[in-house]
């Protein structure tokens, strides 16, 4: 007996049987049930998931209820990106018109049912006033303490802390939401990729709005996702990595036709990816996931089971997320990533949806993410 319980105190038997904390140590107890159970679903199967999806899809905008997935699969999607864009700016609607008071309608709604939200922020370039887009060198040093955009750079992430700090459930608990900013950091399309500044300054910045959002703003209702574009190596995808200290969530983005020609090219650079990914995220304790993919206009009617899922099965990861349906634009040309009613590939979307592997809404309503 006696031994026992000299066994259950001792510091080692902590150590070895303590479980890992999400990089924010005084994360909420949501929070971190959250994290816990996004490892724990990895045995079971990807949540699938789509941006903006209850806000406007083909043909529609703010319907009640509406969703082109749940039109399609009679079934919501899992898990819901939303953007903050131009939130900085004091803007009412995110660079893509949808209004801020309406997203945090819907992130209540979506927390309500068990789903999971996660938020990504393209914002402006804070050194020349233009677009994420504008990748014009030195701004992000510009805006690391020390630099002339710092104080800037501060009071646009008060924002986002208010905005986040905000999202609050029924007994006044905060949602918790998985952020990942500055995703596809390894490209150079935003100002804050890839050889716009050095990994060093890109760690440097990473930590510093982590830190100030959780120390200096006490936001703790983050998990924070670390996010590249396509990349081929290991060493390409740690090159700007944080820390483990800042870090839960680790991912990519992929494209196909914009990243690869052709199916068995898609199946191929994502299963590499999929698996340095897997390793990478064994080792290092973190929550894998497909952060952001699309196959634009959707042209191949089974490419949801020929090929993303041939792509992902293999591997764990915890989500999936498709990219917005934005829709038919003003030129005729469109821009969507989830088949609408009718679409040529909503029949094998429905397929995709009946594979166990796939989870929707239903299935993850009873997972209790939260608890
Ligand atoms: C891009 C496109 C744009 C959008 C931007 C930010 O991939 O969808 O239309 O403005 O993302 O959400």
């Amino acid at each position: 007996m006696k031994l026992l319980l000299l066994l259950i105190l001792s510091p080692l038997t902590f150590i070895a049987f303590s479980q890992p904390v999400p990089a924010d140590k005084n994360a909420t107890k949501e929070t971190i049930n959250l994290y816990h159970n996004l490892k724990k679903l990895l045995d079971k199967g990807f949540m699938i998931g789509h941006q903006d999806d209850l806000a406007y899809g083909v043909g529609w905008k703010y319907e009640n209820g509406r969703s082109d997935i749940k039109d399609v699969t009679g079934d919501y999607p899992a898990i819901y990106g939303w953007e903050l864009g131009r939130l900085e700016l004091d803007h009412d609607v995110n660079l893509d018109s949808v209004p801020f008071e309406k997203m945090r309608m819907f992130i209540k709604e979506i927390y309500n049912r068990g789903g999971v939200i996660t938020i990504s922020w393209h914002l402006n370039n804070p050194l020349t006033g233009k677009t994420a887009w504008n990748p014009a060198p030195g701004t992000v040093a510009a805006i690391l303490p020390g630099g002339e955009k710092n104080e800037l750079y501060k009071s646009w992430l008060d924002k986002i802390a208010a905005f986040m700090l905000s999202l609050k459930g029924e007994k006044g608990e905060y949602i918790p939401v998985i952020f990942r900013p500055f995703h596809e950091l390894n490209g150079s399309w935003f100002w804050w990729g890839g050889k716009n500044c050095t990994p060093d300054e890109l760690k440097q910045l990473y930590r510093f709005t982590e830190s100030y959002l959780r120390d200096t703003k006490n936001v703790h209702n983050l998990l924070y996702a670390y996010n590249t574009d396509k990349f081929y190596s290991r060493g390409e995808y740690m090159e700007r990595y944080p820390g483990n200290d800042y870090v839960d969530v680790l991912g990519f983005d992929i494209y196909q036709a914009y990243n690869t020609a052709s199916n068995n090219d898609f199946i191929k650079l994502a299963g590499n990816m999929l698996s340095m990914l897997d390793s990478i995220s064994t080792e290092n304790n973190k929550i894998p996931a497909l952060t952001e993919f699309g196959y634009g206009g959707l042209p191949d009617s089974t490419w949801w089971t020929n090929v993303l899922l041939k792509a992902i099965a293999p591997y764990k990861i915890a989500y999936a997320l498709a990219w917005r349906n934005a829709g038919f634009k003003g030129n005729g040309s469109s821009e969507f990533y989830v088949p609408y009613k009718g679409q040529v590939s909503a029949n094998d979307f429905v397929k995709f949806y009946d594979d166990p592997k796939t989870l929707f809404q239903k299935e993850i309503t009873k997972e209790n993410l939260y608890h």
